[in-house]
């Protein structure tokens, strides 16, 4: 039938296409007339093929395509992507039901079980109209010549041959796709074997047990569908699911969460394992399927009617080996360069026959690459990597690197992760969006997972990854902005001006984890940063610095404290940067607690407020409402410092003590000599400076022949007077413990008459004349006994 010259609807594509696909006459839409020669001639319209054309015809181009079917498109609308989305679709509704027997609107759904049959008869009793509008449009609007339901052979680089007709092109575009390579297993061939294109055209009974053999994505999504319908499915795969070769950058612990998923719902997934045989039911039916396991190689049967192959597809390139020579790879698969142009001349390969990703933006973007080639332009294709989706009942969506590429790469990872590592999923109803609002409310466990990982030196955006209902869009801009120059940063990210509720949350919240802190300093904003973050696992605290010296400190738990690192579980926001102080100090051990105290009392924060140091070694620490204890020092002077004081001092530069602060209260030796005016003085021994006193100065230590002198001692001198001398001069006080008498207040001071041992009276510690450094750390641990510090 030639069409020509006809102007098509929609409607009579439908019936037409209805009517070819019993026949084997040729649709012809070719303007004869037209004595230009052929740009490019596309064997097979798929959507290879169909792009293809339609950009080449844009750029002014002549081309034909043919295919051997009455429509263009190709397995897309046919048997690929539209009825995966269909029965994706169809999973994801019986899903919800099931969980929902019974409750709010759902009817109970304890024996649901939907027709698979039925759901394959409605897909081909419409998907003509999907057909039909890929003829309308490929000639009413975009011009296209094609011959339709008859095959191409190809006879040379710039001959097709078609129904006996031969025709001639510049260029040649193969793009026949791909097809199922089916296991060769004995039984293979029974009544109840499908792949993903006879299910559809062939499939004529109700499927009562199936086993899905092979975990590509087809068995994924088709296996997932069949369980959601109520048919008990298992999935036999040889390496664990979604690790297969043909997908890349999968996230582990979205892989745990589909996986983990699809068995919640009783999906048996028998990993590691590959068919031997299906076995026959004596009519030509299928009985069982056969496997091994390929490690221990222990056979099992497992009884099912129903085999699905989903092994994935190989290229159907034999005809061009054949006839054109051309250079195909360890699969088949046609090889082309960046222009799309194989191994011989004029000859160009596109879309699921040049090999892996076998997916809808290669297959298109290939043949427009081909024909801008064609048509002079020199561009270049580069598919090595692209965002990626696939079906559970979910629709799980994922672009960038996964968490494990990004740590193998980057030094400064961060990750936003929605329910948050080590958490239990029922405790998070995140991320509830479209389609998981209900889950949310009942079944919090089953609301998704998201995982935004970043870079957080720089803050690009490495990755994102996705299992819920309605992203798969954002997902193809978010690798567009990911892959212009210099990628997008979630500072840029943060900008967008959200649809909320998106399944995307993290587009505000990530801008918040990412090194350097940005966020609003509120206590609010904090708390939702940190929840979605890990910690460390001897984190206690963290200071969040932000912009110029604001500074906020945070005390947090985490979910384990085995891991390096695990999820932030709780956050007590301890300080804001209205009281909170940030300095620099790179004299101070940020580590002792005393002499944080003490730079805050020294710039004036007291108890209400909080100081971060950066001291030491850059080291970060910081003193919360400083309340040290204080400690008065009573101590003769000189010398200088009065000796306990630096003792204590000393002290608290190393003992691992609360923050303590000394106040000193000096006993003015020379202001007690002042107070009398003897002949001569005797002093205990010779301190620095007590020699230039009003009158003659004697030292007891070296024992000096007796004068009249006044003596200025405690009473262990008058001791050693008596000792000396016989006899008892006039003496003033010095004992700190007597002129210091009954304290209130924490104090330090010493006693002559204690040797060996320190004492205590209420708040008073008292310690020998001579005590070393631990008598001195004893009498202050003592007094900071009661204070509760950390
Ligand atoms: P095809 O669309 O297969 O087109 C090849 C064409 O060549 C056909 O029209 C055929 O009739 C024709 N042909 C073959 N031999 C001859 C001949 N000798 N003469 C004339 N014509 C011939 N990708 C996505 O991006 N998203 C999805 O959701 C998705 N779902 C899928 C679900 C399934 C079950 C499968 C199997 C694949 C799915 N894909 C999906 C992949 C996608 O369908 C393919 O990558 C895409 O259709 C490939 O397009 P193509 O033009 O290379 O080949
Ligand atoms: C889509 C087919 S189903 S095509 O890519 O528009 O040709």
């Amino acid at each position: 039938m030639d069409i020509t010259l006809t102007q098509t609807t929609n409607r009579q594509w439908v019936g037409l296409i209805e009517e070819y696909l019993q026949n084997d006459d040729p649709i012809i839409n070719v303007h004869r007339d037209d004595t230009r020669k052929f740009d490019a001639i596309f064997v097979g319209g798929g959507a290879g093929g169909r792009f293809g054309s339609g950009y080449l015809r844009a750029m002014g181009g002549r081309q034909l395509i043919v295919d051997r079917w009455p429509f263009l498109g190709g397995s897309c609308p046919h048997q690929a992507c539209v009825p995966h989305h269909l029965f994706s679709e169809a999973a994801r509704e019986l899903d919800l039901m099931r969980w929902f027997s019974g409750k709010l609107w759902f009817p109970d759904a304890t024996n649901l079980r939907a027709s698979i049959l039925q759901v394959v008869q409605l897909f081909k009793s419409g998907r003509s109209s999907a057909h039909a509008f890929m003829n309308w449009q490929s000639k009413e609007q975009l011009d296209l010549e094609y011959i339709l339901n008859a095959p191409a052979t190809v006879i040379d680089n710039h001959t097709v041959e078609v129904m006996g007709e031969r025709f001639q092109a510049d260029n040649l575009v193969l793009g026949t796709g791909a097809a199922t390579v089916l296991p060769a297993i004995p039984g293979i061939e029974l009544h109840g074997v499908y792949d993903y294109a006879t299910f559809i055209e062939n499939l004529d009974f109700e499927p009562q047990r199936c086993v899905v053999i092979g975990g590509s994505k087809t068995g994924i999504e088709y296996g997932s569908f069949f369980q959601a319908a109520g048919c008990p499915t298992t999935i036999v795969a040889r390496k664990p699911l979604m690790r297969t070769s043909s997908l890349h950058h999968v996230d582990e612990d979205l892989r745990t969460y589909v996986v983990d998923g699809m068995r919640k719902r009783g999906m048996q997934i028998l990993e590691g394992c590959e068919p031997v045989a299906i076995q026959d039911d004596g009519d030509g039916n299928v009985k069982a399927v056969v496997i091994r396991d390929m490690q221990t190689g222990s056979k099992q049967t497992l009884p099912c009617d129903f085999v699905f192959v989903g092994t994935g597809e190989r290229p159907r390139s034999e005809p061009y080996r054949e006839v054109l020579g051309v250079a195909v790879g360890e699969k088949g698969e046609i090889l082309v360069d960046k222009h799309m142009r194989t191994s011989v001349p004029n000859v160009y390969a596109i879309g699921d026959l040049i090999g892996p990703p076998m997916e809808m933006f290669k297959a298109r973007k290939g043949g427009v690459t081909a024909a801008r080639n064609i048509m002079g332009e020199e561009y270049e294709l580069d598919w090595t990597d692209y965002p990626d989706f696939l079906h559970s009942t979910y629709e799980i969506s994922w672009v960038g690197l996964s968490e494990e590429e990004a740590r193998q790469r980057y030094d400064n990872v961060i990750i936003i992760q929605m329910p948050p590592k080590g958490v239990p999923l029922a405790d998070v109803p995140l991320p509830c969006a479209e389609g998981t609002m209900l889950y949310a409310m009942v079944y919090p466990e089953l609301s998704g997972f998201l995982k935004a990982v970043v870079d957080g030196d720089s803050r690009r955006v490495l990755g994102f990854h996705h299992v819920g209902f309605g992203a798969k869009d954002a997902f193809q801009y978010l690798d567009h902005l990911m892959r212009q120059p210099g990628g997008i940063t979630i500072d840029e990210m943060g900008n967008m001006n959200e649809l909320f509720l998106n399944p995307e949350h993290f587009i505000q919240l990530c801008r918040l984890r990412a090194g350097y802190y940005d966020g609003p300093m509120t206590a609010d904003a904090i708390t939702t940063l940190l929840l979605s973050r890990d910690a460390y696992r001897r984190t206690d605290f963290i200071v969040l610095r932000g912009e110029g010296t604001q500074t906020a400190v945070v005390a947090i738990t985490r979910a384990e404290s085995e891991p390096l690192f695990s999820q932030i579980t709780s956050v007590e926001v301890l300080t804001l940067p209205e009281t909170c102080v940030f300095v620099e100090r790179p004299e101070i051990d940020p580590s002792n607690r005393s002499a944080l105290a003490e730079v805050a009392h020294e710039l004036g924060i007291r108890s209400a407020g909080t100081l971060v140091v950066q001291g030491l070694y850059d080291h970060v620490n910081f003193i919360h409402h400083p309340n040290p204890l204080v400690v008065r020092v009573v101590e003769v002077a000189p010398p200088e410092p009065p000796k306990l004081y630096g003792l204590a001092r000393h002290v608290l530069s190393y003992a691992d003590l609360p923050p303590i602060r000394l106040e000193l209260e000096r006993i003015e030796v020379r202001d007690l000599a002042e107070s009398v005016h003897p002949l001569a003085y005797l002093v205990p021994c010779r301190s620095g400076g007590l020699d230039d006193l009003p009158a003659q100065v004697y030292f007891l230590d070296q024992h000096p022949q007796r004068h009249d002198w006044t003596m200025i001692g405690c009473e262990r001198s008058l001791q050693f007077h008596r000792h000396f001398y016989g006899d008892e001069p006039p003496r003033i006080e010095m004992c700190p413990r007597r002129i210091a008498g009954e304290r209130a207040e924490p104090t330090l001071l010493k006693c002559c008459l204690l040797e060996t041992h320190i004492e205590q009276d209420k708040n008073t510690m008292v310690v020998p004349w001579g005590a070393d450094l631990a008598m001195v750390e004893a009498a202050l641990r003592k007094l900071a006994e009661e204070i509760e510090y950390v």
